[in-house]
């Protein structure tokens, strides 16, 4: 009698999706630039922390944004306007970017003229941290409205994340939001996390994020140079080098 065969979908539609996520990362780093992929609920506040950190870093780093969403352009909208190239990825129902939709954005822009590419996943809080883009840190951002509850009930996420922001910190005296709490649990699925506190609309902890994110985005690029004691191509000084 034959046996019933089984053909894991997801598993091979995953593996193959890792296969061109890496490739991507290599051609990025080949290239000196740093992507880096944010990942949160819908409203969390993705674009928010996005704005501020182009407003931090835009005199230091040339940088370009890819916008992931079901429809609309809207967030893409919103970079243009401050002067930032954008390219919008219309998923057409898809809730999480891959890495191949990553690549047909990127044959948008020219990696040559860039230092770092900040990319916002779609508004999810599962699909999109099962799926590598390509990116060389990822950064789920959960905020205080949607309750401290969320690394139990989304574990995938928090374990996938390097960066951890909690954002909207000045909701606190409403939310009943329990921060160490989070942290602990968070610690508990992923040890390396770190977990950074952050208003958006204060602008309390964008600093603390922006000097993390530059560390992480300066180890991406200086991955591509033999001698990491050279300074970066492409990079101009900007006001921090002068601190
Ligand atoms: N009070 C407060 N509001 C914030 C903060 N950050 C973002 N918001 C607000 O939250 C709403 C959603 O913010 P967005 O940045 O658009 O969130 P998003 O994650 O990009 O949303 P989608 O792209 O639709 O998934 C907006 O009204 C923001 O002004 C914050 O730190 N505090
Ligand atoms: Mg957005």
């Amino acid at each position: 009698m034959s046996q019933t065969r089984v053909v894991r979908i997801r598993e091979s539609i995953l593996a193959e999706n890792t296969v061109h996520a890496t490739a991507l990362r290599e051609r990025l780093t080949a290239s000196s630039v740093a992507m880096v992929n944010i990942m949160a609920s819908p409203g969390g506040g993705k674009t928010s922390l996005i704005l501020r950190t182009i407003q931090e870093l835009r005199s230091e780093f040339r940088i370009a944004v890819v916008e992931a969403d079901i429809d609309s352009t809207v967030d893409a909208d919103k970079m243009t306007a401050v002067g930032i190239e954008a390219v919008q990825i219309e998923t057409g129902g898809f809730c999480h970017v891959d890495a191949t939709m990553v690549q047909a954005a990127l044959a948008e822009l020219r990696l040559d003229d860039l230092d770092l590419i900040l990319l916002e996943n779609v508004g999810n809080l599962i699909c999109t941290a099962q799926h590598d883009t390509g990116a060389h840190v990822n950064v789920a951002l959960l905020s205080l409205p949607e309750g401290d509850d969320k690394p139990l009930k989304y574990p995938i996420m928090f374990a996938a994340a390097d960066i951890v922001i909690i954002n909207k910190t000045d909701y606190a005296e409403i939310a009943e939001f329990d921060i160490d709490a989070v942290r602990h649990r968070i610690a508990q699925l992923n040890p390396r996390a770190e977990v950074l506190p952050v208003s958006c609309r204060t602008g309390d902890g964008i600093g603390a994020w922006i000097e993390r994110l530059m560390s992480r985005v300066e180890n991406a690029r200086s991955a591509a140079i033999p001698n990491p004691g050279r300074s970066m191509p492409g990079r101009q000084p900007g006001p921090r080098d002068a601190r």
